[in-house]
């Protein structure tokens, strides 16, 4: 083992030889001999750290994955895995996500950059004991300090780099269903949020837009005029987002099969042939994204949809997910006319249901290809959680190429630490259950520490039919999230917002609308959190320091300035929250509410009926919004409401930039400096403004400790 350091709170391990993942920029050039703290290590074919945990450590982070915020009490697999069923015995969902801290009497955060699987015994086997073991000898693990929990993340953020910043009108509300089956669909869907007045900024096109599932293709009977309708639906301010799958069809005359087996840009099976696998288009090869020059033909290849004016896209598939293998499915065959020459009895019968079963996604696969790399011909196995990411980087650097200024929309299913510099995620196929809303409650902050901040959930449910209730309020909790799509799967109901009753629809539709009112905070909090290497969604613990926070994780600080409180169960009108100090509530039905109440430090009731939801600001802290409209490029917001809770003295900095290139990476921004002090009776605003600001005005609502209301004019 080397040891490296990497500045004053990392240090670097270097066990073996690893893989180089890039998912670190910064690894440390001063080699000395520094202890291995924390873990008891055993080395040998696996790396194995042991370390007890006492009663009252919580183990923070492990991205995209099941369970609660603290992760204790269960057993957890790095391994991207293409698995609808998220339930809570599972132990891997699409991303990989190595990075963790363990908050008790010692406090420290690891990073474990290691491409294969690793295993996280979070006190599952023994219940104070924290073991994992990482499948191989190979591995680059860095220990990271910090005095607080969230001073790690912030170290932690900062050696992976800064992340992905989408266009601002990805800040606004999508609408996605696998599928809308034709551009007529989309053209009347798009319609329908215009005459319905309710706010809209991108659809999603699923599978269904392609020629027989074939990326890069369009089906002539059913997107006919794909360009033409892309155009005129972006003059009406909705952007088209076509899906792109990681499998490339095998089909002679296919430009992209045929470049891809010419130019030798496929994985290779052990026999040095193109791989087959199958999925959505039946037989394909998968584009060998861990080599360079496969990488780069594959970007640009999005280039064909972008000249018809498409600025976004959503890469699925790309764990990679596999039907079935060429391979798998004759030994399949095999096994089971073996299973056919003997008499069928149950043993043989569940034998022959294991077979088919076991098809999809198997082990025996991901050990069965190859992938050409600059360091030679490695198992695809060994890398297997650094192929999203690759396909990821593949798109974005295509988009660099394609147009250097300009930020796309990009999110993808699988993903790996690193590639969130490239990209977003969401978090694939979750249901239409309760148990899944609360499920992407805790998930959000968990995926934030690792650095994927453009996120989101399939909002009212991927899979199974929602009822009116659950799409409420999985919208009052998607409003807070950057990612803010609603998705669904084939055969399940619909759930635009007008597929319910009235009622559900003009709740939802005030959702929505409040979701664009407040673009202005949520947009300047994540730049602000992408500029300071900082997280946007934060367990409360994360700010606050008592015994009783700490167990906290259905309430969420969104941005330095409010915490929410979803309501997350069916038939209530109302919670109990936790209130680590006195808090404004903003109890809101729609954007222009005014039910303002100040809440004691503690334990409170809140109610909330179905068309409620609470905003909490915190103490000497303020939220800005403005006026909603029907999309991102009709935001006006000359005029901004500020709304405070001030004991004393609070200042916020409003962030704003042009939103759709990346001169915000050369300092091109506006800053909107706004103090608010009190003194006795006397109130004091001063505003300075820096930048290229539209605003003009500001109207300022204070409500003091006390719950005193004073309303100021201010102009900017
Ligand atoms: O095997 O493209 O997670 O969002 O709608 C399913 C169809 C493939 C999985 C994605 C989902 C998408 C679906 N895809």
């Amino acid at each position: 083992m080397k040891s490296y350091i990497v500045n004053k709170n990392v240090v670097r391990y270097e066990f073996g030889k690893p893989i180089e993942t890039y998912s670190v920029i910064e690894k440390g050039v001063s080699e000395s001999d520094i202890e291995f703290k924390y873990f008891q290590l055993n080395l040998g074919e696996e790396i194995k750290l042991k370390y007890n945990m006492g009663k009252k450590d919580i183990v923070y982070g492990l991205g995209e994955n099941i369970r609660g915020i603290n992760k204790r009490g269960w057993i957890y697999e790095s391994f991207c895995t293409d698995d609808p069923n998220h339930a809570p015995d599972k132990k891997s969902l699409y991303g990989a996500h190595n990075f963790f801290i363990v908050d008790g009497e010692k406090k420290f955060g690891v990073y474990i950059d290691f491409p294969s699987k690793i295993i996280y015994d979070v006190g599952y086997e023994k219940k104070d004991k924290l073991e994992i073991t990482i499948e191989g000898k190979d591995a680059d693990i860095y220990i990271i300090n910090g005095e607080t929990v969230k001073e790690i993340v912030q170290n932690f953020l900062k050696i992976i780099g800064k992340g992905y910043v989408p266009p601002k009108w990805a800040f606004g509300y999508i609408q996605s269903r696998w599928s809308y089956p034709t551009e007529e669909a989309v053209e009347s869907l798009v319609n329908e949020f215009i005459e319905r007045d309710i706010p809209c900024d991108g659809i999603c096109l699923d599978l269904d837009y392609m020629d027989n599932y074939k990326d890069f293709s369009l089906s002539d009977e059913r997107f006919p005029n794909f360009e033409e309708v892309t155009r005129r639906l972006k003059s009406k301010g909705v952007k088209i987002i076509p899906i792109i799958d990681a499998g490339v069809k095998i089909e002679d005359e296919y430009d992209i099969y045929e470049e891809g087996i010419e130019n030798d840009y496929f994985v290779i099976d052990k026999d040095r042939k193109p791989f087959v696998a199958a999925v959505w288009p039946g037989k394909v090869h998968f584009p060998d994204f861990l080599n360079k020059d496969a990488r780069k033909w594959f970007g640009k290849k999005y280039k064909c949809l972008i000249d018809k004016g498409i600025e976004g896209f959503w890469n699925d598939m790309n764990e990679p997910a596999i039907f079935y293998s060429e391979n798998g499915i004759n030994d399949a065959y095999r096994n089971i006319d073996e299973l056919r020459t003997k008499e069928l009895n149950i043993d043989s019968f569940f034998k022959f249901k294991d077979v088919v079963l076991g098809l999809s996604n198997s082990m025996n696969d991901y050990k069965g290809f190859y992938h050409k790399t600059e360091n030679g011909i490695v198992n695809h196995y060994d890398i297997h959680n650094l192929y999203g990411f690759n396909m990821t980087k593949a798109a974005a650097e295509g988009f660099e190429e394609i147009d250097s200024n300009k930020r796309f929309l990009l999110f993808s299913r699988a993903s790996f630490i690193g590639a969130h510099r490239y990209g977003g995620i969401w978090t694939g196929d979750n249901c239409s259950w309760w148990e899944h809303l609360i499920l992407n409650m805790k998930m959000l902050p968990s995926i934030n520490m690792c650095g994927f901040i453009y996120s989101g959930a399939d909002t009212c449910g991927f899979g199974s039919n929602v009822d009116p209730e659950l799409a409420i309020r999985w919208n009052q909790l998607s409003i807070f999230a950057p990612l803010y799509r609603n998705h669904s799967s084939m055969g399940t109901r619909n759930q635009e917002p007008f597929a319910f009753d009235e009622y559900t629809e003009k709740t939802i539709k005030n959702i929505i609308k409040f979701r664009y009112a407040m673009i202005p905070y949520l947009y300047s909090e994540y730049m602000k959190a992408i500029n300071s290497s900082d997280m946007l969604i934060k367990p409360l613990s994360f700010e606050y320091n008592d015994e009783f926070v700490s167990q906290i994780e259905d309430q969420l600080l969104v941005g330095d300035s409010i915490m929410i409180a979803p309501v997350y169960e069916p038939n209530k009108s109302g919670r109990y929250v936790y209130l680590p100090e006195d808090m404004l509530l903003w109890k809101v039905k729609k954007y222009t509410s005014k039910d303002f109440d100040v809440i004691n430090k503690g334990h409170n009731y809140i109610n909330l009926d179905l068309n409620e939801f609470a905003v909490f600001i915190r103490k000497n802290r303020m939220f800005v919004y403005g006026e909603p409209a029907q999309n991102t490029e009709l935001l006006n917001n000359e005029t901004l409401n500020v709304l405070a809770f001030v004991a004393d003295r609070a200042e916020y900095d409003l962030y704003d930039d042009d939103g759709i290139s990346k001169e915000y990476l050369l300092g091109e921004h506006s800053n909107l400096n706004i103090t608010i002090t009190l003194e006795e009776d006397k109130h004091t605003i001063v505003v300075k403004n820096s930048g290229n600001n539209k605003v003009k005005e500001l109207l300022v609502t204070i409500i003091t400790a006390e719950g005193k209301i004073i309303t100021e004019k201010v102009n900017v």
